[in-house]
Formats: C-alpha cells, sequence, structure tokens
C-alpha cells in the first residue's frame, strides 16, 4: 500500500493460517476516518488501494445529494465498488413513539435513495433497541422492530437496492446481539433479509463459531475488526481476542464467498494486508 494513510507499525506478530475463498474480497469501511471532514474523506478515496469501500452515511459523512455526485464520480474514476453504511447515531427503527419512529424511517430512506444513486451493492443497517418505557410495554420494541424491517425491505425493493441487518454488540439495549436472536427474527419475518455479519460484535458474546454454523445460508456481507472480547474497540487484526485463523477456517467450511470489510479504526493498512493474506 502506498502510504495512503500515515505509517502503520508493521508487526508480524503471528503466522496467519491462509485459506483459499476465491470469491471472497477485502474492503474498507471508511468508520476509521469517521472523525476527519468530508473532504478528507474525498482525499482519501482519491489515493487509497483497495476495490471495495463501505461509506458511511453520518456524522461528518452524512450524505446529500452534491456529495453524492462527487462520491460516484471518485467512484468511476478509481473503479470502486461501493457498500453504504445507515446511520446509527439516535436511530431506533423500534423507538415506540411513531412521531420518532416516522422520522427515522424517513431518514433511512433517504440514505437507501443514496445509496441507490450511488449504485451501492448493499446498505447496512442496525436494529432496533430496547428504551426505559420497555417494561411497560412486553415485546412491543419486538414487533416494532420487525415492522420496520418490512417497511425497510419495501423502501429497498422501491429504490432497487438489497438491504440487510447487522449482528450489533453487548452491552448495549440492541433487540438483536446474539445467535437466539437472529433465529426468533428470521422464524418470524415471513420475507427475506442478509445478515452482515459483524465478527467483533460476536466476539463480545462469544458467539462468532455459532453465528457462522447457524447462519452460513444468511450471512452475505462480513465486518472485520478486533476487541478485547469486553468492549467494541475496532482494533486492528490481531491485536484483540479473536482467533482469526479459525474464523478463516470457519468460513471456509461454510464457503462463504461474500465481501469481508475491514472495519478496524487503527492499524488499518496493516489489518487489510493480514486479511488478505488470511482469505486469498
Ligand atoms: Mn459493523
Amino acid at each position: 500500500m502506498n502510504g495512503w494513510l500515515q505509517g502503520q507499525p508493521n508487526a508480524n506478530r503471528n503466522d496467519l493460517y491462509v485459506v483459499a475463498l476465491p470469491k471472497t474480497r477485502i474492503g474498507l469501511s471508511m468508520l476509521f476516518c469517521l472523525g476527519a471532514p468530508f473532504f478528507s474523506l474525498m482525499k482519501r478515496l482519491n489515493t487509497i488501494d483497495v476495490s471495495y469501500v463501505e461509506l458511511l452515511d453520518e456524522g461528518l459523512h452524512t450524505l446529500n445529494g452534491r456529495r453524492v455526485k462527487a462520491l460516484k464520480k471518485v467512484a468511476r474514476s478509481r473503479g470502486l465498488e461501493l457498500s453504504l453504511h445507515s446511520p446509527f447515531a439516535d436511530i431506533n427503527i423500534a423507538s415506540p413513539s411513531s412521531v420518532l419512529r416516522r422520522t427515522i424511517l424517513k431518514r433511512q430512506e433517504k440514505s437507501i435513495f443514496y445509496a441507490s444513486q450511488l449504485g451501492c451493492r448493499l446498505w447496512v443497517f442496525h436494529p432496533g433497541l430496547k428504551t426505559a418505557v420497555s417494561p411497560f410495554y412486553p415485546g412491543l420494541e419486538w414487533r416494532l422492530n420487525l415492522d420496520s424491517v418490512h417497511t425497510l425491505l419495501g423502501i429497498a425493493k422501491k429504490h432497487g437496492v438489497e438491504i440487510a441487518i447487522e449482528n450489533v454488540p453487548e452491552p448495549y439495549p440492541f433487540l438483536m446481539k446474539s445467535v437466539q436472536d437472529f433465529s426468533r427474527f428470521y422464524d418470524e419475518l415471513d420475507e427475506d433479509i442478509g445478515l452482515v455479519f459483524d465478527i467483533g460484535h460476536a466476539n463480545i458474546n462469544r458467539q462468532i463459531q455459532d453465528f457462522i454454523t447457524r447462519f452460513s445460508e444468511k450471512i452475505i456481507h462480513i465486518h472485520a475488526s478486533d476487541n478485547d472480547g469486553a468492549g467494541d474497540q475496532h482494533l486492528g487484526i490481531g491485536y484483540g481476542t479473536i482467533d482469526w485463523n479459525s474464523v478463516a477456517k470457519a468460513l471456509e467450511k461454510v464457503k462463504y464467498n461474500g465481501l469481508i470489510i475491514l472495519e478496524s479504526v487503527e492499524h488499518v493498512e496493516e489489518s487489510l494486508k493480514k486479511l488478505q493474506k488470511l482469505f486469498t
């Protein structure tokens, strides 16, 4: 990689197990630079050495018509294939307030629209959360979560965009964090939707292997970052407690052939190299 990021320590920490996943490709989430202004994101996209990029419609990188045009241009000139992560700050698709839920779904629709304009292969979103009033209305947020997923699937169909839902981390009050949550979700949802498997999130509830074996048919996209097993730190690959060799073996076993998007916010170049070595 040609120094498109600041120099990273090149620790050759462990010999990585190399597996043959012919269609697996490594991409990069721009989460690592979400704190930097939009022009700096553009600058990075102009020099970055990957073919697959996940943008975030959030924070300083929140999309608008003008930005979408600029992004389309850079994606075309650099041959980048894009996916888009939905807004996630203060976004609760299961909000018990109908006014807020409507507003949130409207915001999500705008993001799906931008994804279609950008020609994104996928739009990734988070499940809803419990709130302070959840104990008074048992099961309500679970039902609203399912309703909103239906609504989003309808919107996505209208705009011709594929969408998928991500497993999210402890200790936040999300409705869908565990294998059990996703089993129930898929039992009760009478439509099909893909799963964005976040390896780091699953490390926190020690369910990496369970997710891969149980939902091999559902996983269409993967987020990869490391952590200490206690919090969602988005560390570089090899800087946490995840056993990446056994992750690679498990994915090879189920013949995973989608994208693996690096979501580390540090040691980015080094982590990309490690993933590329693991999954070529
Ligand atoms: Mn993720």
